[in-house]
């Protein structure tokens, strides 16, 4: 043991082992021909700064690429920038700054953020999606995909959203609110870009069973939000309608008198039908209202409910007759009366249902609500009838009161409906999709631009591939509402490069989904001038571990799903699904603390204490007692934000890896406590002062062989943690065996280095610089980062004890622990001895006759 050890300074190590990495060019990807590993975490927007949740999923992906270096793959471990978007826009607005120059300020700050944060990233490939070079690629499939049939304009009644002045994506509306600005939504028509994903929508699906290595929740959440629906179209004839209804055929717009086309999952539920609803949007609910103010009023209502089903799904029900009646499909005599109801979507279907109170809850509630008639058709198997109250009944059963449906059970009726249907041309089979095709076009100025041209007389015509990229000027004002591309005196006017017309290029710019729809195949290779290089995407994709926020489970990651599919259809890429396996990680959370007054305090400002027992927080600038609130995910506007450089400046990079990975499954979320950052540097110092004290003479001892049996058994826990994405587990083995070689201080100079070798390459992917700092201590040359990672003895690292069932004929009513290995005569006796078996075999009056021992598996004992 040295007299006096050394006290581990991060302050020095970290920025010496950087400098080391940077000078051999650590990280730049090597192509060697071995099996190759990509390992991707969803590439940041540059808001300003890197803020903890960033720091915890960049580690992650660190551990990953580290490892399998070690291993001895090929690591493509690349970084960029999602850059285009309205934040930008939105600092230009408020602060006069330049959408560019803001973007690239802020990527410049969280680039040197992210390098002192010691990660593993080929920093060579790195690019931004606003450069006109990445963009200038994505316009060039973009147009790639037009010509295949798969990008198309259509006039859409669109998502928008008053306050950004913007159109916005479904998937961008969240509780009838911008996802950005937070106003309520409302529609308007517009003319729009589209992509065709619906055309993927099977592919979509199925590619799902292939996603082996997804989080299950993931592929169900992308299943749904596909929502394949098997079930009927159906036409209703108007029976009556009021006398203000133009009839079919004269012309006008609203079709009144044309029957009402219905979508149902339910076909067998169509005796039980007693009204149909209408969307408020539907044509025929327009048309009354022109003549009705009630119908009119209720139109309005429902404009201001939100848009997204979670939102319709709460809304009270509510309905207006509207005055039609239709005929039963199944039977002309009878008739139903039209209503239209808030809880049926325009976007779903065909915009109409027909309500079975019965048997859905919604018909049912609306149904209780209005006094219209409630007629059950499904009764459980072997029960007489089925009593509706507040519940409607939408289990399995069979048919009743239902004519030629009676006694068939509900799968059968469904087949049966539709064949009669299909037979009188009043419905047919239908598969539907909730999915919509994606609405591509923004009216900002901060994205990529749409490379077309309109003509007026060619039409639309393509930007000419030798024109490429269509660049976004620079010199735009943001001092008025709208697109500044539409209203900048130059840019748009061009020659149509058809005719040679004055023309005017398309002013829309790309949702910047589609930005980070195909980044991951441009890091194979980001320097080729086709959009991706075949070669490359074959060589390094899929991407074999995606690391990145749930929130992304519907949005990016089916988007991206998508266009790796079309892209592939269009010869550019081999593979169909972009990501072999992707993990969803948790949040860093930060309890929240606020005064009297409501203002929210940094955690900075906030001391806490723990006097008695009781747990409370002042406010270190005024004194003022605080209001511990609740434990929520770091966030600016409750101000429980720490921001990553305060660790690194108080604890060092490797304490904050190492905490922001020890407390919590990856998967979970992580909550900040001051007191967990200081146990991670008290652990880095615990693992220096090992092999500073480390003396390579010492002689053998008796403690030599328990040692390496420990070691081989941390090399088993360790790998397994890691490889299993039990980050926090392996840290934990690793405590523990920082514990263990502890225990062994008197054991030998070359069982020392066994175990020391060992621990430097385990803890070199959470605190690579400290893992860097020992291994030179321990006289090795070359950098941790490339050594191999090591590898364990099973039998020695085994389990010393086993537990072994006791089963008496075949029952299991006892177990024994023994060591492993252990002669079968011990095992026996051990068994025999046991005080439950003991037990049984009296209260029975039996005794053993045979006795037979599997080693290390189980004791079977046979008595009478
Ligand atoms: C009659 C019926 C009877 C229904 C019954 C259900 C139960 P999924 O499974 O999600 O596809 N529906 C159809 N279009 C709708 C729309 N635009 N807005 C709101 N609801 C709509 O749901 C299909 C069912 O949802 C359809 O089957 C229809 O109600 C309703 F006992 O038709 B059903
Ligand atoms: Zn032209």
């Amino acid at each position: 043991m040295s007299a006096s050890p050394t006290r581990y300074d991060p302050k020095t190590a970290e920025p010496r082992q950087q400098a080391r990495w940077a000078a051999a060019d650590a990280f730049v990807t090597r192509d060697t021909g071995r099996p190759k590993y990509y390992v991707l975490e969803m590439f940041p927007y540059p808001s300003g700064n890197i803020h903890m949740g960033h720091a915890r999923n960049y580690v992650m992906g660190d551990v990953v690429a580290r490892h399998k270096r070690a291993q001895g793959f090929d690591v493509l471990h690349p970084m960029g920038w999602d850059a285009f978007g309205m934040p930008a826009e939105n600092a230009a607005m408020e602060r006069g700054i330049h959408p560019k120059g803001w973007t690239y300020d802020n990527i410049a700050n969280m680039r040197e953020q992210l390098k002192l944060l010691g990660l593993s990233l080929d920093w060579s490939r790195e690019f931004a999606t606003c450069d006109p070079d990445y963009y200038g690629k994505q316009q060039a499939w973009f147009l790639e995909l037009y010509r295949r049939g798969l990008v198309y304009r259509k006039d859409g009644v669109v998502n928008w959203d008053p306050v950004d002045n913007t159109v916005l994506a479904n998937e961008q509306v969240i509780d009838g609110r911008g996802w950005r600005s937070g106003a309520l939504v409302e529609k308007r028509k517009l003319n729009q870009w589209f992509l065709r994903i619906t055309d993927y929508a099977d592919d979509l699906i199925e590619g799902l069973s292939t996603l082996d290595r997804w989080p299950d929740k993931v592929r169900l959440m992308q299943e749904n939000w596909i929502g394949k629906s098997r079930g009927a179209t159906l036409w209703w004839d108007i029976a009556e309608a009021p006398d203000f209804l133009p009839a079919s055929g004269d012309g006008e717009p609203s079709h009144a008198h044309d029957p009402i086309e219905v979508y149902t999952t339910r076909p067998d539920t169509l005796f039980g039908a007693s009204f149909l609803a209408l969307s408020a949007d539907h044509p025929l609910t327009r048309a009354i209202a022109e003549h009705r103010p009630d119908v009119a009023d209720f139109i309005k209502t429902c404009a201001q409910i939100g848009t997204s089903e979670a939102d319709i799904e709460k809304a009270e029900k509510l309905g207006v007759d509207l005055g039609v009646r239709v005929r039963h499909p199944f039977d002309p005599e009878r008739t139903v009366p039209v209503w239209a109801a808030n809880f049926v979507l325009s976007t779903y279907g065909s915009g109409a249902i027909f309500g079975c109170p019965g048997h859905d809850q919604r018909d049912l509630d609306f149904a209780r609500k209005y006094g219209l008639p409630v007629l059950p058709v499904v009764r459980p198997d072997g029960a007489e009838t089925v009593e509706i109250d507040a519940e409607a009944y939408v289990g399995p059963g069979r048919i009743f009161n239902s004519g030629f449906l009676d006694g068939l059970s509900v799968e059968e009726a469904k087949a049966e409906a539709i064949r009669r249907l299909e037979a009188s041309g009043h419905g047919k089979g239908a598969t539907i999709y909730r999915l919509r095709d994606w609405g591509v076009s923004r009216q900002r100025y901060w994205g990529c631009p749409i490379p077309v041209i309109h003509c007026p007389s060619c039409g639309v015509v393509e930007v000419p591939g030798d024109q490429l990229p269509v660049v976004l000027p620079d010199d735009v004002t943001f001092d008025v509402p709208g697109n500044p591309l539409d209203r900048h005196p130059t840019w748009k006017h061009v020659k149509c490069p058809s005719c040679g017309a004055d023309a005017t290029r398309e002013t829309d710019t790309l949702d910047t989904f589609v930005d980070s729809s195909w980044y991951f195949a441009r890091f194979a290779d980001p320097t080729v001038a086709d959009p991706i290089s075949k070669a490359a995407a074959d060589r390094w994709l899929a991407v074999d571990q995606y690391i990145g926020g749930v929130e992304h489970a519907v949005l990016h990651l089916l988007y991206a799903r998508f266009i790796t599919r079309a892209l592939s259809d269009a010869g550019m890429l081999s593979v169909k699904e972009p990501f072999a396996g992707l993990f969803t990680q948790g949040m860093v959370v930060h309890e929240t603390y606020r005064r009297a007054d409501g203002a929210w305090v940094e955690p900075t400002d906030v001391e806490l204490s723990n006097e008695g027992g009781e747990r409370s927080a002042r406010q270190r600038s005024t004194g003022e007692l605080l209001v511990i609130g609740d434990i929520e995910k770091m966030s600016k506007s409750k101000k429980n934000v720490v921001a990553p450089a305060e660790i690194l400046e108080s604890h060092g990079v490797d304490a904050g890896r190492l905490f922001v990975l020890s407390d919590s499954p990856p998967e979970r979320d992580v909550q900040w406590t001051p007191g967990g950052v200081e146990g991670a540097s008290r652990f880095v110092q615990r693992v220096w002062a090992l092999f500073d004290g480390f003396d390579p003479d010492s002689p053998a001892t008796d403690q030599d062989a328990a040692l390496i049996r420990e070691t081989h058994k941390a090399i088993k826990a360790v790998s397994d943690g890691v490889e299993g994405f039990r980050f926090n587990s392996a840290i934990a083995k690793l405590y523990a065996f920082v514990a263990t070689v502890r225990d062994h201080e008197g054991a030998g100079g070359a069982a020392k280095r066994e175990a020391l070798s060992a621990l430097a390459r385990l803890i070199a992917p959470f605190t690579p610089h400290l893992a860097e700092e020992c291994w030179a201590r321990l006289g090795e040359i070359g950098m941790v980062l490339d050594a191999p990672w090591p590898t364990y003895d099973p039998a020695l690292a085994a389990d010393d004890e086993v537990v072994l069932p006791i089963q008496i004929n075949g029952k299991r009513r006892a177990e024994i622990s023994m060591p492993r290995g252990a002669d079968t005569t011990a095992v026996e006796a051990e068994a025999l001895a046991n005080p439950a078996v003991k037990a049984y075999l009296e209260a029975n009056g039996q005794s053993i006759r045979k006795v037979i021992v599997v080693p290390d598996r189980i004791i079977n004992l046979v008595a009478a």
